[in-house]
């Protein structure tokens, strides 16, 4: 008798560890598209699933400004890339290339990454591509020329656009990726793609043009325009 008591409290327990492993599976079904992505257009819904293209592509975008890839960036983080850039380019404390440089980068942490809009504030991936997708899913901007004047843009070009003649060289640009300690086997594929009209610079309005795509294109497969890899080369699955 204490036998098939204890048989029917094990087949007992299994059924209901079954019906537990069901409603954790139907969970993971639902839960795939994040609570705050459930409202938006439903190419959007699927940028914002775990795994995601477009989240492969922002991953990217976050590494390059996580600079010490603890998965949280900090003005730490950015003041290294500015101390680097100081380095490379030979900044003088003190010197108004060094201001510029110093402001361009707080300006887009505080403005972009910071979650309390100053200096002490943080960003995870989490929140980025939550950021990212709930601004892009609204596209407040209905063209690329509107999307320069409510987006940091113009600033990251300005800061890339170290002599300010409205082009972006491939000194230019490998000062760009050393400061920021991208990987060097992806610089020219990235430099090329960039460069729309391979006229072998890259003008304002390319550099425009491709965040516009690279941001506003829900995903990173096959019909992405010609700009998938602003920061480095997104991974296959
Ligand atoms: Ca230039
Ligand atoms: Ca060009």
């Amino acid at each position: 008798m204490q036998h098939m008591a204890a048989a029917f409290r094990r087949g007992l327990i299994a059924s209901q560890h079954v019906a537990w492993q069901q409603q954790q599976l139907a969970g993971l079904a639902t839960s795939a598209i994040p609570e705050w992505a459930s409202s938006l257009p439903s190419a959007w819904q699927d940028a914002a699933k775990p795994g995601s293209s477009y989240r492969r592509k922002m991953k990217i975008h976050f590494n390059v400004c996580d600079y010490d890839k603890d998965g949280v960036v900090r003005w730490g983080d950015i003041k290294q890339i500015v101390d680097n850039y100081a380095k490379i380019r030979n900044l003088k404390p003190g010197s108004a290339e060094l201001r510029k440089c110093q402001d361009g980068h707080e300006f887009v942490f505080t403005k972009f990454w910071s979650d309390t809009g100053d200096l002490k504030g943080t960003s995870t991936e989490e929140k980025l591509v939550r950021n990212i997708i709930t601004a892009a899913a609204n596209a407040p901007w209905k063209n690329v020329e509107e999307f320069v004047t409510m987006t940091p843009v113009k600033i990251c070009f300005d800061m890339v656009d170290a002599d300010g003649d409205g082009f972006i060289t491939a000194k230019e640009f490998k000062e760009f990726w050393d400061a920021h300690q991208l990987k060097p086997a992806e610089m020219k594929q990235v430099y090329n793609e960039l460069d729309g009209d391979k006229d072998g610079t890259i003008s304002r309005q390319e550099y425009y043009e491709a965040f516009y795509n690279w941001l506003n294109t829900p995903h990173c497969d096959a019909g992405h325009k010609a700009t998938p890899n602003i920061w480095g080369i997104v991974p296959p699955k």
